[in-house]
């Protein structure tokens, strides 16, 4: 089912997710909702302190077609080089879209679904989006990055609008 994406600043979206001991049949179903959700929105990435289980998982589809699906759980980047600024969104930010500076080209290494390890190497828009993800799972928006300016730019244009939706 389509969960509810938490929206900033709310202060959950701050909390440090936790690993993943075992992949369970009930780990698959929040995969499955955490899936179905990203498709909904639509979003390219999606973490799971974004939905509100405070759990390292993220699920990423940075494909034209929608078909790429790939899954991360307990991620950790091994290997990181090269720096590279991109136009970033999200979903828990409604309507806003800076420059953040990241890593150009990363190595992660995760389970999958199944519980089985794998490895990525990855450059492009998916390594960003996997930083991106990863910063939810302790906690950090990308709007953190931004000058104190545009932040309280952010926060009053998100106030206004949170008030108009009463
Ligand atoms: O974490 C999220 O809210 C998902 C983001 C993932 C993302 C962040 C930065 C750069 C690429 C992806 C959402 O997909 S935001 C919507 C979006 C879609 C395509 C490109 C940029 C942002
Ligand atoms: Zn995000």
């Amino acid at each position: 089912m389509v969960l509810d994406i938490l929206e900033y600043p709310d202060p959950r979206l701050r909390k440090t997710a936790a690993t993943v001991p075992v992949v369970t049949a009930d780990i698959r179903k929040l995969v499955r909702d955490m899936v179905e959700t990203m498709y909904a929105a639509p979003g390219v990435g999606l973490s799971a302190t974004q939905v509100d289980v405070h759990k390292r998982i993220i699920v990423i589809d940075v494909s034209v077609a929608r078909d790429e699906l790939k899954v991360f759980i307990n991620p950790e980047i091994v290997a990181a080089e090269g720096e590279a600024q991109c136009e970033e969104g999200c979903l828990s930010v409604p309507g806003y879209y800076d420059t953040v500076r990241r890593a150009a080209r990363i190595t992660v290494r995760a389970q999958d679904e199944r519980g089985e390890p794998f490895e990525l190497s990855a450059d492009g828009t998916l390594a960003v989006c996997i930083q991106h993800e990863m910063d939810h799972l302790v906690g950090k928006v990308f709007v953190d990055y931004l000058s104190p300016l545009k932040r309280a730019r952010l926060m009053a244009k998100m106030r206004k609008k949170q008030r108009i939706a009463g």
